[in-house]
């Protein structure tokens, strides 16, 4: 008999193919197959021709291939087509065999998935993959997450093929259930934020400070030598002076209009749903909304005041130094909202999260790899319970030397009618954290006055009580009586 393959890899569309090219430059053999199987034929006398990948023609014969445990890896269409490929797939499998999906799945299926794969013995996993076609052929970044007992099983494949910084894999156990997609999800959110905060920068440079865009792509050169080097920066400084075949700017004849796919939404309503302040994410995401409204947009420019004309009087150099500061808090603040949403998620779900490992994981590899990240990763390997990534001293001192920059930023924005949604939330979420008295016991004084809500005296925390304010509302607090 012919030799048995490492792994199965079901779903030859771009990224299926890629991830099983990168398997087998790192020595595994992958079986491929495929729903519709002339898929199978074509890859291997393509895409796949030299290499060790076999292929099969029906689930049956798949799984006969495969060494055991058997490790069967999806790459489909989320939602129900993982669920037929599961069913399809089962008949075939032992007590101990691995069942990945590496699609887009939401975490709340994954997790409902591991439970019920779990009763039958069958190890599943979710893993986020990040990093598009190109990081999937040649280093993604893989956020796994599922029935711990698989990893020992997957780990060698996983991390030979993932993206690394200097030897390190981007690739670790992230923790239980629906843990690794919901990582998944979270970066994604991360990815909206940071995007809308280059953005910001760029519409100040440009509309505030008056740069052109050869100017502005240098300074994101420049920013991409320091704290602020990433991906996105420089990518953003390559599209700020790429100029079409007619020599002018590409960028700004691009209809501003944003278009989204629903990741940054769903972080934002798990951060709802949790009730955590995930409030630069959210802004992202209503930001992208904001600019879809174009034909509204361009009808209200003409009928609503703002402040009239700009006129920059400051020094530019120095502006574009605060607009740098605004840009890394902001960027603080969004990732310590990103991890305490993870936080919140793991104390619902009973996960045990690798902080440290999440932050590697995105340290390369995906679209928000940066050097600020081994930052992050850095303070949870100092200290693995921090409760806040702002109360750590590299990112504490980081505020303190940004935020009079930030503040004028801000502020310049408000004066000339700039909008800084992210910026600005950032500020106002930093502004409430660091506040030990926030004005919510007024809200909580108008709760009780017209809806007998009751609240708590500072002095004696956790006994409700309830006022009559009005002397002829009743002492009737709201657990027996609505308003
Ligand atoms: P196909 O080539 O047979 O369409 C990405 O779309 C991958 O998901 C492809 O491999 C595709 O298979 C598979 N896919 C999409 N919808 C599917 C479905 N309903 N059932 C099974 N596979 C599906």
């Amino acid at each position: 008999m012919s030799e048995k393959a490492d792994i199965a890899l079901i779903g030859l569309a771009v990224m299926g193919q890629n991830i099983i090219l990168n398997m087998n430059d790192h020595g595994y053999v992958v079986c491929a197959y495929n729903r519709t199987t002339e898929k199978v034929d074509q890859f291997l006398a393509n895409e796949a021709k030299g290499t060790k990948v076999i292929g099969a023609h029906s689930i049956k014969e798949m799984c006969d291939k495969l060494k055991k445990p058997r490790r069967v890896m999806l790459l489909v269409k989320a939602g129900k087509p993982v669920d037929d490929f599961v069913d399809q797939i089962l008949p075939f499998l032992e007590k101990g065999d691995i069942i990945i999906d590496g699609g887009n799945s939401e975490y709340q299926d994954t997790d409902r998935r591991c439970k019920s794969l779990k009763e039958k013995g069958i190890l599943f996993v979710g893993s986020g993959v990040s990093g598009g076609e190109e990081g999937a052929r040649y280093g993604p970044s893989l956020m796994p997450g599922g029935n711990p007992e698989a990893w020992p099983h997957i780990k060698d494949i996983f991390q030979s093929i993932a993206a690394k910084v200097g030897s390190e894999p981007c690739c670790d156990w992230v923790g239980e259930s629906g843990s690794g997609h919901f990582v998944k999800m979270v970066h994604n959110g991360i990815e909206y934020g940071d995007m809308q905060l280059i953005c910001e920068a760029y519409h100040l440079m440009k509309d505030v400070v008056g740069l052109d865009n050869q100017q502005m792509s240098d300074v994101l050169a420049q920013w991409n030598k320091g704290e602020l080097d990433s991906f996105l920066i420089e990518i953003t400084s390559n599209i700020l002076k790429y100029k079409d075949a007619d020599g002018s700017y590409l960028v700004e004849k691009i209809r501003d209009s944003a278009g989204q796919k629903g990741t940054g939404k769903w972080t934002a309503i798990s951060a709802l749903d949790y009730g955590i302040p995930v409030t630069l994410i959210g802004e992202s995401v209503f930001a992208r909304c904001l600019s879809a409204l174009k034909d509204e947009r361009v009808f209200a420019s003409k009928e609503l005041p703002g402040p009239g004309k700009i006129q920059f009087d400051g020094d530019v150099k120095e502006f574009v130094q605060h607009i740098s500061k605004a840009l890394y808090a902001s960027k603080i603040v969004s990732y310590a909202q990103g991890f305490m949403l993870l936080r919140e998620a793991a104390k619902v779900y009973g996960w045990n999260l690798n902080y440290g490992g999440i932050a590697l994981m995105w340290r390369g590899g995906c679209i928000i790899r940066s050097v600020f990240l081994g930052n992050i990763k850095a303070a949870f390997d100092k200290n693995s319970q921090l409760s806040n990534l702002l109360l750590d001293d590299f990112f504490k001192s980081a505020m303190k030397e940004c935020q009079t920059s930030w503040r004028k930023v801000v502020a310049k924005a408000v004066e000339v009618g700039i909008p800084t949604p992210c910026f600005s939330t950032a500020l106002a979420f930093y502004d409430g954290f660091r506040s030990e008295r926030l004005p919510a016991n007024l809200i909580q004084a108008q709760r009780d006055y017209f809806g007998a809500h009751t609240y708590e005296l500072l002095e004696n925390p956790g006994k409700y009580i309830h006022t009559n304010w009005t002397g002829c509302g009743g002492n009737v607090s709201s657990t027996t009586y609505e308003v």
